[in-house]
Parts: C-alpha cells; sequence; structure tokens
C-alpha cells in the first residue's frame, strides 16, 4: 500500500525479529516509516519495501512525531536514545522490560519532554499484521497518547490499554510469559521422559496440546481461591493427594533418565503449602505462600 499524507508516520528504533515484523506492518498499512537499527544492513529489506532509512537514532527520532522503540533491553533503550532530542515526542516503547525499568524511562522521557507509552508485546513475529492471530500488546502510561494514537497502534496487533502506571504494562507482560515458561518448563520435562522411548514426537506432541489446553481453566480456579474468602470451589484434586503422589513423578523421571530439577521447586512448594496449612492465619493458597 503506498503511504498517504492523512496517516501518522512513524519512527522505528530496532529492526531485530520484532521490529522488522512491526514495521512491515505499519508500511503495508500506508503508514510512511522511518527507521533505524544499530546494524544498518539489517534496514536494507525495509528500504525496499519503502521504508526511509536514518543514518542515527538522532536523525530518526527527529524525523516524525511518533517514536516508536523495539530494542533488545532497557539498557540498550537508554543507550540509543541518549543523543536524541525527545522534547515534543510521543514515544512507545515495546521492548521488554521490568514494570520499574518502565516506570524509570517514562520518567526519563518525561524529563527530557517527551510523552511516554510502555508497551509490552503479547505476540510472537509471525503474528504481526495478522489480526486473526490474536496478538495483542499491553500499553500503559499516557492515557491521552494511548487515545492519540490508538488507531496506528492497533495497526501491527490488537492493544489492551493497562492503566497510566507506566510499570502497569510490563507487570502483565512478564507475568503472563512467566505463566508461559512454567508451561514450556513442564512440556521440556515430558518430552525428556518419552526421548529414549518408541514414542512418536509428533503424536505425543498432540496428546500434551489438548492435555494442557484441557487444563487451562484450572486458572480460574486459582482466582477463586485468592478472591473474597479466600475458598476455592469443590476441591476435586486435593493439595493432599497431589503432593502424596509426587514420589511417583520423581521415580519415573529417575527411572527415564531424567533430571528431576523442573519439577522439584513445584513439589516443594506444594509440600510446604499443605504442612503450613493446619496452623492458624497460615497462607492457604501456593500463590501466597510465594511472597513470603
Ligand atoms: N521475538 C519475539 O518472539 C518476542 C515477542 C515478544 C516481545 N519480544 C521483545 O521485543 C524486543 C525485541 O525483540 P526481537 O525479537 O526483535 O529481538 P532481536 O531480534 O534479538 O533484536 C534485538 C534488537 O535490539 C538491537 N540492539 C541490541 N542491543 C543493542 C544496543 N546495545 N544498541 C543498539 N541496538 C541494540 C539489535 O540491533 P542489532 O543487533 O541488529 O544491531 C536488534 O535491532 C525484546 O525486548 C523482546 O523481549 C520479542
Amino acid at each position: 500500500t503506498p503511504h498517504t499524507d492523512d496517516k501518522t508516520p512513524v519512527t522505528l528504533l530496532g529492526l531485530g525479529a520484532m521490529g522488522t515484523a512491526l514495521a512491515r506492518a505499519w508500511l503495508a498499512a500506508g503508514h510512511s516509516a522511518t527507521v533505524w537499527n544499530r546494524t544498518p544492513a539489517r534496514a536494507d529489506a525495509l528500504a525496499a519495501e519503502g521504508a526511509r532509512t536514518a543514518d542515527s537514532a538522532a536523525a530518526a527520532v527527529a524525523a516524525g512525531p511518533l517514536v516508536v522503540v523495539c530494542l533488545l533491553d532497557d539498557a540498550s533503550v537508554g543507550e540509543v536514545l541518549a543523543d536524541a532530542d525527545l522534547a515534543g515526542k510521543d514515544v512507545v516503547n515495546l521492548t521488554t522490560c521490568t514494570p520499574g525499568q518502565a516506570r524509570t524511562r517514562a520518567a526519563w522521557a518525561r524529563e527530557r519532554g517527551a510523552r511516554y507509552l510502555d508497551g509490552g508485546i503479547m505476540a510472537v513475529p509471525p503474528m504481526i499484521g495478522q489480526p486473526e492471530a490474536g496478538g495483542y500488546v499491553f500499553y500503559s502510561g499516557s492515557c491521552e497518547l494511548f487515545d492519540r494514537h490508538r488507531e496506528v497502534l492497533a495497526v501491527p496487533a490488537g492493544t489492551a490499554y493497562a492503566g497510566a502506571d507506566p510499570g502497569s504494562a510490563a507487570l502483565h507482560d512478564v507475568a503472563l510469559l512467566s505463566a508461559m515458561y512454567g508451561m514450556f518448563a513442564g512440556v521440556t520435562h515430558a518430552f525428556a521422559l518419552i526421548r529414549r522411548e518408541d514414542v512418536d514426537p509428533a503424536e505425543f506432541a498432540g496428546l500434551l496440546a489438548d492435555w494442557l489446553t484441557a487444563m487451562i481453566p484450572m486458572v480460574h480456579g486459582v482466582a477463586a481461591e485468592l478472591g473474597v474468602g479466600g475458598e476455592s470451589e469443590e476441591d476435586a484434586s486435593s493439595l493432599a493427594m497431589q503432593v502424596a503422589g509426587t514420589p511417583t513423578f520423581l521415580d519415573t523421571a529417575r527411572q527415564q533418565g531424567v533430571s528431576p530439577e523442573l519439577l522439584t521447586p513445584y513439589f516443594e512448594l506444594m509440600r510446604r503449602c499443605l504442612a503450613e496449612r493446619t496452623g492458624e492465619g497460615a497462607p492457604r493458597s501456593m500463590v501466597d505462600l510465594l511472597l513470603g
């Protein structure tokens, strides 16, 4: 789509896998895009697709009002923006960071005269620019900035405003991604158990995906336990029963020659929770136990 003047021009700093996908989505939607990357060659393909390339991050920032940053981490954001004049700019930082880093970065940007939105991307690059893929981005910080750029931000993926606290998007992002890593830990262990056996990994993957999908609604049970009154629904899988079952899992791992390292921390938390529940005022949920 050729770019049209009524569409907000986008400056994009960082052309890794995600930054490139974002730039491509905006170009495809008819936005003009000025891009910059530390390794200039990574901009070549986008230039061929119509992006303008800038010689420096500062020049890219100067090129337009809306500056999107998608770099490796918060330290690289500080480095890249160090020499840029941010006065009057709308900065949207899609770099994964901690809530604390997001709050500090928001104050840092404000001190330089910029409006600031932090974002946490709930998508992988192939989902960008593909609305049916269900990817979205948590945004938090300036509500005014979010409203002003709502349409342009909705081009690469869906949008969800997580509040005025600039750290809120990062908190939601990291919480969801942490759950994902817990799931991947289980998946890794499960594949290790069958690795040396005559089990087709592709067939097993289908079983695994179906089983995990069936278990997903359990997250609502955790929420119910944490809610007012703290009571869960019918305890169909008691903690005592689960703790009694842990030797089966550990013995199976041993028999299969698989390290139990991905399971033992969770099993230890289950054991502690069961042991401490009996006391008056003791934490009822494993979640509260993690808070120390
Ligand atoms: N890709 C993904 O699946 C995830 C999905 C969820 C969100 N993340 C976050 O997005 C940020 C960027 O991730 P990425 O996938 O684009 O990462 P890379 O392909 O590794 O590209 C990294 C870019 O950062 C540049 N860079 C790194 N360090 C510096 C620095 N000190 N100064 C300037 N630029 C730096 C790097 O430049 P170059 O190596 O090409 O020169 C890339 O442009 C990230 O926060 C994910 O957590 C992605």
